[in-house]
């Protein structure tokens, strides 16, 4: 840009001004804290999360004793080593001869119970492992003369720091927790206002099932040891820095401080897990650990508190969510607990909140360099979690990811992809032994070893499309990026071996002369049959993908078979005798099923093959089904219907949704409970709340298609689009009033809004009107990389100023 015209500054000082403008209602802005009066008298409903990807802890706060419960991502019992024998799940003969024959029955009989399937197909899991707490820090204060008050313990979004705070005599106390990412350590800074008051005992408690030794030498607690199951070696340090006062190691491997102005507790912890096919194993962890501790000690707190915070926000701060009319005095439980009872501006203060807490939460338990988010995120106290908290592949780790590229946070997705990477050698013996076929499969569940065969759970066990349905997460990444060398040299490799899998095995139906998945089952629901709708749309959504890409891939024989597969594979886009979308071939749908998987709606969401704008008879009877099966469910269940109602365009409907997760399935501390706690409802949700604010499938980006009346005015800044675009949305009246979009790659988007009927549509950079054609509120236009185009209202004097 040479000089900048009047009404190019202008336009200029518009931008600046719109993000840090506070909502169009008032300044009634309140920072993202979850805050509460008391410590937390349970872990799972009540503790605090923090944590940065691979290390994480549960924050209690408690007064006289902190429990700081603390997990490493890849401590896992299972796996090869385990007492009990592993073989990835996989047979060790072919069963391809017991598939075949099932597909053969199903031909015949059409229908059969999952007990039969499960008893000649799967295998009981044989040293699948369990995820597992790596310990707690105890910590015990010193009893001191004076009464509590004031106790507040919170959890700041903004920062990625939790605090509890009080005041004991005279003196303010304050404790500070964080796990950074950049520094690898949890961080526990204790300090009060006045000079000595801090005395503190603290303890590392370890779980039985392992062998282990903890050690305290000066102010530094070292513990080693491995996992009895499957010789695990694990290490932690804890190192104790005070500043006055004095310090003791104690003989039962504890450290003592007494008389201290502030105490740092830093703690790094770490196992020799290796995310590589077979051994899973790598160096020896002590000394990664016991460096990471000595180097963030060396560097101090402030300055590990000023690199997490700026680590933290350069993801979480793209994002942000304003209501207008938002806010509450309350404590978070409170807030929750008066949740869809009449204020308003209380609840729409909680749900900006969620929406924040739900980013939170997917940075906090997902960075590269470690495993994905599990069942839990990050976060398990058990030596036996419900489902392992392992990788379930029906929904629940796909969901886990719904959010990272529109939300912002693509980076967050790193682990997704390592770890699927790392599943495609033992999903390609998968593929051979179970089916003698090529390319990679994976079915229900897996593991932080690779689990790759499918166990023998009758209504859980079978999901075959698992490797074709986690190949998308890739595509779409590429479609957010535009990033043509990931799409080549991370996306297209996992692609291909999923299409070679289905090329290979899909069956060609007697009756129909159509290709179907068989054997087929619909998650967790009805008999095994051939083609149920979920598995076909799957197909086919990356088998269209396969056929598209082939040649730019330099593979065009495959993308010419994807393509004739495709004229004969059957959609699964069938609509049944009462107007619903068949979840099966046959037409079986009962009226008065309230079953939470809606595998028939993939299409819809996350999906696009179906859409109110392009397939309106098939959205209207994805409504007749989903209206069917009810709002009332479990909580990523809840999730999921949120997602698909915006996608419908019913703002008000999602919304209702929001509200029944919101009271039915929060706990007070914001965590979704299924029940039980499972973070996928938490990440599902945000990633519906980002639908209703925004779409961007099919190639057409629209803005505020789902808007609730609940929301008549806000803002929303740094939503991802697909075409690597990036928007602000301004709204008012349930309007859009302005929005910013901010283009990386050069290429054409279409944008649609009604904003655009009447509004002012500006390229800033070239200070020009953007040229197109307007009709039915959609403009298709051609960015350019690294640009910025203004679409405003304009009225009155405003817009005489500025023609
Ligand atoms: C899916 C669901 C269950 C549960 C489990 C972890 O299989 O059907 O309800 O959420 O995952």
């Amino acid at each position: 840009m040479a000089t900048a015209g009047a009404g190019q500054l202008l336009l200029l000082t518009l931008l600046c001004a719109l993000p840090a403008a506070a909502d169009p209602a008032g300044p009634s802005q309140q920072r993202a804290v979850l805050w509460y009066t008391h410590p937390a008298a349970d872990w799972e409903s009540e503790a605090l999360p923090i944590g940065n990807g691979a290390l994480g802890a549960m924050v209690m706060g408690g007064i006289d004793t902190d429990i700081l419960q603390f997990n490493e991502k890849t401590l896992w019992t299972g796996g090869p080593g385990a007492r009990a024998g592993y073989h990835w799940g996989i047979p060790v003969a072919s069963k391809a001869g017991a598939v075949a024959g099932i597909v053969a029955r199903i031909d015949r009989e059409h229908g059969i119970e999952p007990t039969e399937v499960a008893a000649a197909l799967g295998a009981p899991p044989q040293g699948y492992g369990d995820y597992q707490s790596f310990g707690a820090l105890r910590i015990e204060y010193e009893a001191a003369p004076g009464a509590v008050d004031h106790y507040r313990r919170e959890l700041d979004l903004d920062q990625a720091v939790a605090a509890v705070s009080y005041s004991l005599g005279d003196a303010h106390v304050r404790r500070e927790y964080l796990v950074s990412h950049a520094d690898g350590v949890l961080a526990l800074r204790v300090s009060a206002d006045q000079p000595g008051r801090i005395g503190l005992d603290v303890h590392v408690d370890l779980p039985p099932n392992r062998r282990s030794s903890v050690r305290a030498q000066g102010g530094t607690i070292s513990v080693d040891g491995a996992l009895e199951d499957n010789e695990l070696r694990f290490a932690a340090t804890v190192r104790i820095a005070n500043e006055g006062g004095i310090r003791e190691a104690l003989a039962d491997g504890g450290v003592r401080v007494r008389a201290a102005n502030a105490v740092t507790l830093w703690l790094a912890a770490g196992t020799d897990h290796a995310l590589r096919y077979p051994r899973y194993r790598g160096a020896a962890p002590a000394g990664a650990v016991r460096r990471r501790v000595a180097d963030a000690a060396a560097r101090g707190y402030a300055a590990v508190l000023a690199r997490h915070v700026a680590d933290y926000r350069a993801l979480h701060a793209r994002t942000d969510l304003r209501l207008a009319d938002a806010g509450s005095p309350l404590p978070t439980d409170e807030l929750r607990r008066a949740y869809g009872h009449g204020d308003a501006a209380a609840d729409r203060a909680l749900e900006a909140l969620y929406f924040q807490y739900g980013r939170y939460l997917l940075i906090s338990s997902s960075r590269g360099g470690t495993l994905p988010a599990n069942l839990q995120g990050l976060w398990n106290q058990s030596a036996t979690p419900p489902w392992n908290a392992d990788y379930h592949l029906n929904i629940n780790l796909q969901m886990n990811y719904w959010p990272a590229e529109a939300d912002n946070l693509a980076e967050t997705t790193a682990p997704l992809f390592d770890f699927i990477d790392a599943l495609i050698p033992p999903g390609t013996v998968a593929a051979r032994r179970m089916f003698a076929a090529p390319g990679w499969t994976a079915f229900l569940n897996t593991n932080a070893w690779g689990y790759a065969g499918p166990i023998a759970w009758p209504t859980a066990f079978w999901q075959p499309e698992a490797a074709a349905w986690l190949a998308q997460h890739y595509y779409e990444h590429y479609l957010y990026s535009l990033d043509p060398r990931f799409l080549r040299q991370r996306a297209w490799p996992v692609m291909r071996g999923a299409a070679q899998f289905w090329l290979a095995t899909l069956h060609r139906d007697p009756d129909s002369g159509r290709l179907l998945v068989s054997p087929s089952y619909s998650p967790e629901h009805g008999p095994f049959t051939a083609g149920a709708a979920m598995s076909q749309q799957i197909v086919a959504a990356l088998l269209e993908e396969v056929a598209a890409l082939g040649a730019r891939m330099g593979e065009p024989q495959l993308g010419a078979r994807a393509a004739k597969a495709m004229q004969q594979l059957d959609r699964g886009l069938h609509v049944g005798q009462w107007g619903q979308l068949q979840e099966w071939q046959a037409d079986l749908d009962r009226r008065d099923d309230d079953h939470r998987h809606v595998s028939q709606l993939y299409a819809l969401f996350p999906g696009d093959a179906i859409s109110p704008w392009s397939t309106p008879q098939l959205a209207q009877a994805a409504r007749t089904t989903l209206d069917a099966r009810g709002d009332a469910t479990t909580g990523w269940s809840r999730a999921w219907k949120l997602n698909l109602w915006a996608r419908l365009l019913d703002g008000d409907r999602a919304h209702r949704l929001l509200a029944g997760l919101l009271s039915e399935s929060t706990l007070p501390n914001l965590f979704d409970t299924h029940p039980p706690f499972q973070i996928d409802g938490n990440l599902g949700a945000i990633a519906g709340m980002t639908e209703m604010l925004l779409q961007s499938q099919g190639g057409v980006i629209h803005v505020l298609p789902a808007l609730p009346r609940a929301w008549p005015a806000g803002e929303v800044r740094g939503l991802r689009a697909r075409g690597d675009a990036q928007l602000d949305i301004r709204w008012a009246d349930g309007e859009a009033s302005a929005v910013i979009i901010r283009t990386g790659h050069a290429g054409t988007l279409t944008l649609a809004t009604p904003l655009l009927v009447d509004g002012q549509f500006t390229d800033v950079l070239a200070g020009t009107p953007v040229a197109c054609d307007r009709a039915g509120g959609q403009c298709r236009f051609t960015a350019r990389a690294g640009g910025v185009y203004l679409l405003r209202k304009v009225t009155g004097q405003a817009a005489a100023r500025l023609h």
